[in-house]
This record gives structure tokens, sequence and C-alpha cells, in this order.
């Protein structure tokens, strides 16, 4: 009956997201150890510091709806690539690249789809690496392919993201206005700025 069917749903459902838990947990060890390892060889780590997110399920239905994508585990699994989220914040800019060439060459990490919000900032002045990739997952039954979005910028990347989502979502605005939206854009200039001054004085250390 009706009973059953909702029953199966919600247990196929927890099993689903299990994979993407358990995806979460081995992306998150990869990176430390690949910190550690960084750290070991040159005394120094590009990494500032990592978070790792399970895509909340009103964050996750926001998404369906926006996207139009049929609500169903099928749908989810083809559309919806960002329920594990990994956030790398790094110092430098260069040091974004150089965490994404080090990820490029991992057998456990296919790297799906490369968005580079830095080169190529949204509208908004959001800068950002992304890269969708599918981490694989050992289980009894053999090895499964998770998709995962990670994300890679720098502390005034990080500031400037991290606050604006606030202001766009926190403060349950509808749609901020174009002169809130222009006054955003130049926060996120000041950042670009701070991240040109802070390599600028880094290269200056090490050419000394
Ligand atoms: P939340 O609440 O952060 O989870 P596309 O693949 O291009 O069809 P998609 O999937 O939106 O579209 O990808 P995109 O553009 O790479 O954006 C993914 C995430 O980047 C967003 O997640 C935001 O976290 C972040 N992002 C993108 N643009 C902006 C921006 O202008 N400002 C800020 N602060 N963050 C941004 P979600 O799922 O939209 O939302």
């Amino acid at each position: 009956g009706a009973h059953e069917d909702y029953r199966q749903i919600i247990l196929d459902f927890n099993d689903f997201i299990k994979l993407y838990e358990m995806a979460l947990l081995e992306l998150r060890s990869d990176i430390e150890i690949i910190e550690l390892e960084w750290q070991t060889r040159y005394e120094y780590s590009p990494f500032e510091h990592v978070k790792t997110r399970m895509k909340t399920p009103q964050s996750l239905q926001r998404k369906i709806e926006r996207k139009g994508v049929p609500f169903t585990i099928e749908g989810i699994k083809e559309n919806i690539f960002d329920i594990v989220g990994v956030r790398i914040v790094t110092s430098f800019e260069d040091d974004v690249y150089k965490i994404y060439e080090l990820l490029k060459r991992r057998d456990d990490l296919k790297i799906r789809r490369v968005k580079d919000y830095i080169n190529n900032p949204k509208p908004s002045g959001y800068k950002s690496l992304h890269l969708i990739v599918e981490t694989e997952l050992i289980l009894s039954e053999g090895s499964v392919w998770v998709p995962a979005e990670i994300q890679i910028r720098t502390l005034a990347m990080d500031f400037f993201a991290s606050t604006e989502h606030k202001l766009q979502y926190k403060y349950n605005t509808k749609e901020l206005s174009q002169d809130i939206k222009d006054e955003l854009y130049e926060v996120a200039l000041a950042s670009s700025r701070l991240d040109e001054k802070m390599t600028q004085v880094r290269n200056t250390i090490l050419i000394d």
C-alpha cells in the first residue's frame, strides 16, 4: 500500500545519503593527508583551512526547485553534484592552482568539470575555483564513484563569498537592489586587490 511505498522511499533515500556521507569522510582524509605531506616536505602549507559539509535538506530542496530537477533519487544523482562540499582556503592565489594540480594527479579522484571563477568571476564579483569531482569509495561489494564539489579560494575570496552569501540568504532578502549589488561588487574588487598586494609582498620577500 501507500504506507509501504513511502517507507521504501525513505529507506532508499537513507542508503543514498549514506554514500555521500562516506564520500565526505574519504575526501576529508585525502585532503588532510595531502596537507600533512606538503607540510612535512616543504615546512609550509598552501592550505589555510579546510571545511567540509553535507548540503542541508532545505538547500537541496531549493536547488532542486531552482533547477527544475525531478524530485527522485535518479533526478538528484544526475543533476546535483554538490551534496558533498569541500572548501579549501589558501593564503595566496597561486596556491589555489597548486592544490588543483595535486588533486589532478590522484587516481582515486576524477575531475569531471572545472569552473574557473577566478579568471572568469561571476557578475556578483564572486571568485573561486570550482571542481566537480567523483571520489572513489571502497565498499565490501567493490568501489563506487560519488560526486562532490571542491571549492578552492583565497582568504580574501572567502571573506567576500561567505559574507555576501550571508547577506543573500540569512537576511532573507528577496533580491538585492542594484545599488547594494554595486556596493558588494566594490567589496569584491577590494578583496581582489588584497590578494594582489599580498602576493606582491610575498614575492618581494622571496626575492630578497
Ligand atoms: P549554497 O547555498 O551555497 O549551497 P551551474 O553548475 O552553473 O548550473 P551551480 O550548480 O549553481 O550552477 O554552480 P556554481 O555557479 O558553480 O555555484 C555553486 C556554488 O558556488 C553555490 O552553491 C554557491 O555556494 C557558490 N556561488 C556561486 N556564485 C556565487 C555568488 O555570486 N556569491 C556567493 N557568495 N556564492 C556563490 P549554491 O548551491 O547555489 O548555494
